[in-house]
């Protein structure tokens, strides 16, 4: 699986959500992130922040693109704000036994409900 800021992969679901070949609903568009809601929500706000490259994980998006993952923590951050939500949770399923199914780095944006801990 490719693993740079250009490289787009043909196989990858959120790549091609990226390139507009999969309809979604987004709500933030940008030159280095995109933001849209999640096909099976887990919360009132349920919305997936992901960079236009293909990273798999968020530990390799760090390591190869950190302007990028600040970016994406930022967008996280205006996009639960947009929908009224100051407290919101960003999370970053790493693998499958974290559940991780996409693999192409997405943070999930939680919010609209009171969320407990641990998570399961
Ligand atoms: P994860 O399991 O952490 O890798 O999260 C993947 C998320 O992606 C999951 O919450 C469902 C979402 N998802 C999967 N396919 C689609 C799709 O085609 N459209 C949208 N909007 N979301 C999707």
């Amino acid at each position: 699986m490719p693993d740079s800021a250009d490289a787009s992969d043909a196989d990858c679901l959120f790549c091609r959500i990226v390139a507009g070949e999969v309809p979604v609903e987004l709500v933030h568009e940008g030159d280095f992130v995109v933001a849209f809601r999640d096909i099976d929500p887990q919360a009132p706000t349920h919305l997936l922040v992901v960079p236009v490259g293909h990273h798999p994980d968020v530990a390799a998006l760090a390591a190869a693109d950190p302007a990028a993952l600040a970016e994406l923590v930022a967008v996280g951050r205006q996009v639960a704000t947009a929908e009224g939500h100051d407290d919101y949770r960003l999370v970053f399923n790493t693998g499958p036994l974290a559940g991780q199914s996409v693999f192409h780095v997405h943070g999930h944006v939680l919010a609209g409900r009171q969320m407990s801990w641990p998570p399961g």
